[in-house]
């Protein structure tokens, strides 16, 4: 295939402004411009493909189909241009014709179709397969509205709605012909198939039309082209006459009102249940619709030998949130393609695996029987059936021990547990960094763990670093490739090589030159968007992350109370300056979490109104973190802060995209912390607080008493007071006063402190003065920071991905001419 060339890339922009906006390059608006680029590049990406699918066609290859309630993509735009290695050739063209690429760039709206983590990470899982050759769909919802936009007004959280799509989807593709109907509610008949057997099916039920929307999946600098498939949802327009006439209107009206609420919007809670029937319907729609085209074309293809399904399919179950995936394979093996029970049983077994990504009991999905059973009532007899046959085998195993099965049945208390469905019909359960899979082995799932050890395993997450530093950090990019040679970005292990040169006074005067430039640059944004000067001479000190109390935002900002009035008290105190910057989203339930978020900005408006800590510390929140944001937050990032209560972040990916791009870790023995210090060694990571297991033998001992801290930390009494006596809000002393009471003593029957955010104090006072101590040396700093860089390989996505390809799925690379 030919590759697009400058001229063809201007003329495509050109043509396109002329066709679809009867503008020219002069008159277009920037929003008109990226439309133009983007409809441009797609089109050349649609050759490839369309050959990427007739390979698969041609090969009858495995697919692995990554089912997943959330894709957090990022803008298409750059990444595709990179990926297609067209940088330069777009950058010509548009100098060219004197379009700013920046403005052209920014003017992709940020699609977010994903909460955090789990999204995130299953839009890098996308990239590392296209890139390394693995045939892949992501599969999901299409989102009407994504994550809310935040806004902070007088310091607090509002959230406004994303319409993401206003501006159109120059990356969609509608493929209505492969549309599928989901149904809902009813009553469970038989009725004799053609086999002349009798057969389950729904009468009565609510109809739903699911319409696909396919997204490219470019990988880099090869040829293969998989999909993102979003499902819509659309009413089956059974609005006719007929059922007018016979006095159907209102349900017809009903229909057409629950197809649209169906892929409204995102939930936004993020690992926290809603237990809202909406959230289950989503559930279920776009499992079945992507299992009923996933057999459709298994039919095609190989006629009835549905035995070999895993052989050409692999489930993976991005969490708990698909797990309804097995009810419905057997449903559709079973009722709709006469299979045996025990034949559809194995076929689901063997091509299922679930992830886990959270042990935190709140985001654990239990369903009520009751609803679950009447809005998929054939389902849930399935489920029942699966949980009887499952409660007979444990019988067997362990004899009569009512508790125990109790335990680890799927459906008891009157609800359904996903995670159980998910474990039993699975073939693969894996957690997402070392410590999380032991605690889910030996703790979390143990009962699980004793009867199916042969399923578990670990497979540590990872970040693509195309995006994560080709992509959002030129500057050092470019200092490496013109240091190693550009392996590194199909192969970051290559950046081992680095490692000699971190004591290189050289090549550390060269890396802290472009972590200096994209700290102005940043500044630069922050001025232009904010109007708050930050210096670039200053530690930039990052939590960006969903605010979380685990993840303990509220230790950060403590801490910066603690300078604060530590400067206060010794205005002479020798410390080097520092920018302290946050960005989350709360769940817009989550009370606590608002207020920390209040609390980060009356700190940073106490710091700002006084001119003995001017100069020296900052304190930012910067408003609505999303994808785009992290792209230019972690290149200009000194230290990055990881510092959850250990035993509680499954793994963390912010992490490694701080270390990947140079910044120091502050962290606790945490997720995949304990795996970076493994890599980058004890001198080049900041870590301090309890380990996991003194934490849990701590919550289990029931000793835990923060007022003995309060009592015995002048610090920590600081710290506390400044919540309660009018500090940080003249006019209202208790705005903060939950908060104190939620350390001390407990707020609404919670146990005070659960996060040992006090307990963990003293630690991490004294591990942000050992930060301090090291940036002040700047050999030992720009040291430390190299070999962050260049110890960051085993955290790339196509690590993790080829794991996943390997141990679990059994997946081939393909190679698409
Ligand atoms: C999540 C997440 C988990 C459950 C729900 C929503 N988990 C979100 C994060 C972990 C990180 C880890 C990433 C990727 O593996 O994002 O996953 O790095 O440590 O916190 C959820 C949503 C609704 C209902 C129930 C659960």
């Amino acid at each position: 295939m030919q590759k697009l060339s400058k001229e063809d890339i201007k003329s495509g922009v050109v043509e396109m402004l002329r066709t679809a906006y009867r503008k020219t390059v002069a008159t277009a608006t920037p929003q008109q411009i990226y439309n133009a680029l983007a409809l441009t590049i797609k089109e050349y990406v649609s050759e490839h493909w369309i050959a990427t699918h007739e390979h698969f066609d041609k090969a009858d290859v495995k697919i692995v189909y990554y089912l997943s309630m959330e894709f957090l993509m990022g803008r298409f735009m750059g990444n595709a241009i990179l990926n297609l290695s067209l940088q330069d050739a777009v950058k010509e063209a548009l100098a060219e014709l004197e379009i700013d690429i920046n403005l052209a760039e920014e003017a992709e709206h940020d699609p977010g179709l994903g909460n955090g983590g789990l999204g995130r990470l299953a839009a890098c899982f996308l990239d590392s397969l296209s890139t390394l050759g693995y045939p892949a769909y992501g599969c999901g919802i299409r989102y009407h509205f994504g994550i809310f936009e935040q806004h902070i007004e007088d310091g607090y959280q509002v959230e406004k709605p994303d319409n993401w799509l206003h501006y159109g989807d120059p990356w969609g593709v509608r493929r209505e012909e492969y549309a599928k109907e989901i149904q809902f509610g009813g009553r469970v008949v038989s009725i004799k198939g053609d086999d002349g057997e009798y057969h389950f099916t729904l009468e009565n039920a609510q109809t739903v039309l699911a319409v696909p929307y396919d997204y490219p999946v470019v990988g880099y600098e090869t040829n293969m082209v998989n999909t993102l498939r979003l499902w819509d949802a659309e009413p089956v327009n059974r609005f006719d006459l007929q059922s007018f006439n016979e006095g159907q209107y209102e349900r017809s009206v009903a229909e057409q009102n629950l197809a649209r609420q169906l892929s409204s919007v995102l939930y936004p809670a993020d690992e926290h249940v809603s237990g809202k029937e909406l959230r289950l319907r989503q559930q279920y729609f776009f499992i079945s619709a992507t299992l009923q085209r996933v057999l459709q074309q298994f039919e095609q293809r190989h006629g009835k030998k549905f035995e070999k399904l895993a052989d050409y399919a692999q489930f993976q179950l991005n969490d708990t949130h698909p797990s309804l995936a097995i009810a419905e394979l057997m449903r559709l093996l079973v009722d709709v393609y006469y299979l045996p029970w025990d034949t559809a049983w194995e076929i689901t077994r063997t091509s299922c695996a679930y992830t886990n990504h959270t042990i935190l009991s709140e985001a654990l999905e239990k369903w009520p029987i009751e609803l679950f059973s009447r809005l998929l009532p054939r389902i849930y007899m399935i489920v029942e059936e699966i949980n009887t046959r499952f409660c007979k085998n444990l019988k067997e195993w362990y004899g009569n021990d009512p508790e125990r099965i109790r335990a680890m049945a799927i459906c008891a208390d009157g609800q359904v547990r996903m995670a159980h469905l998910a474990i039993v019909g699975s073939h693969s359960v894996n957690g997402v960094a070392a410590i999380h899979t032991e605690i889910l082995k030996n703790i979390e799932l143990a009962n699980f763990y004793e009867i199916y050890p042969e399923k578990f395993n670990n497979k540590t997450n990872g970040i693509t670093p195309r995006r994560w530093l080709a992509k959002c950090n030129p500057g050092l990019s470019g200092l490496i490739t013109d240091t190693i040679g550009r392996d590194w970005v199909r192969d970051l292990d290559e950046l081992q090589k680095l490692k000699p040169l971190a004591t290189d006074a050289a090549f550390q005067q060269k890396f802290m030159d472009v972590k200096h430039d994209n700290k102005i640059m940043l500044s630069n944004y922050i001025k232009q968007t904010y109007g708050h000067s930050v210096d670039p001479d200053s530690i930039f000190d990052i939590q960006v992350k969903r605010l979380h109390e685990y993840k303990r935002q509220l230790l950060n900002i403590f801490h910066v109370i603690d300078m604060y009035v530590t400067i206060k008290m010794n205005p002479r105190l020798d410390i080097k300056p520092r920018t302290f910057l946050f960005a989350a989203k709360a769940a817009a339930s989550y009370h606590r979490a608002k207020l920390i978020i209040k609390l980060i900005n009356s700190v940073a408006q106490m710091i700002d109104n006084d001119p003995v800590v001017a100069g020296r510390l900052k304190v930012l929140f910067l408003p609505n973190y999303r994808v785009s944001m992290a792209e230019k937050l972690v290149p200009a990032a000194d230290v990055s802060e990881q510092i959850s209560t250990a035993g509680k972040e499954a793994s963390g990916t912010g992490n490694m995209k701080f270390m990947l791009n140079g910044a120091v870790t502050i962290g606790t023995l945490d997720g995949a912390n304990i795996e970076m210090l493994e890599e980058v060694g004890q001198d080049n990571i900041v870590i301090f607080g309890m380990p996991a297991a003194e934490v849990q033998a701590l919550r289990a001992s029931g000793t835990y008493a923060p007022w003995d801290l309060y009592n015995m930390d002048f610090n920590i009494r600081n710290v506390l007071t400044t919540l309660i006596n009018g500090t940080l809000d003249h006019n209202n002393h208790d705005l903060f006063r939950e908060l104190y009471d939620a350390m001390l003593n407990g707020y609404g029957g919670a146990r005070p402190d659960e996060y040992f955010v006090l307990q963990d104090f003293a630690s991490y006072k004294e591990a942000q003065e050992r930060v301090d101590a090291a940036y002040k040396d700047k050999q030992r700093w720009a040291q430390m920071a190299i070999m962050n860089t260049a110890s960051a390989g085993k955290f790339s996505s196509d690590r993790t991905i080829k794991q996943y390809a390997d141990e679990i799925w059994g997946l081939k690379t393909e190679h698409i001419q």
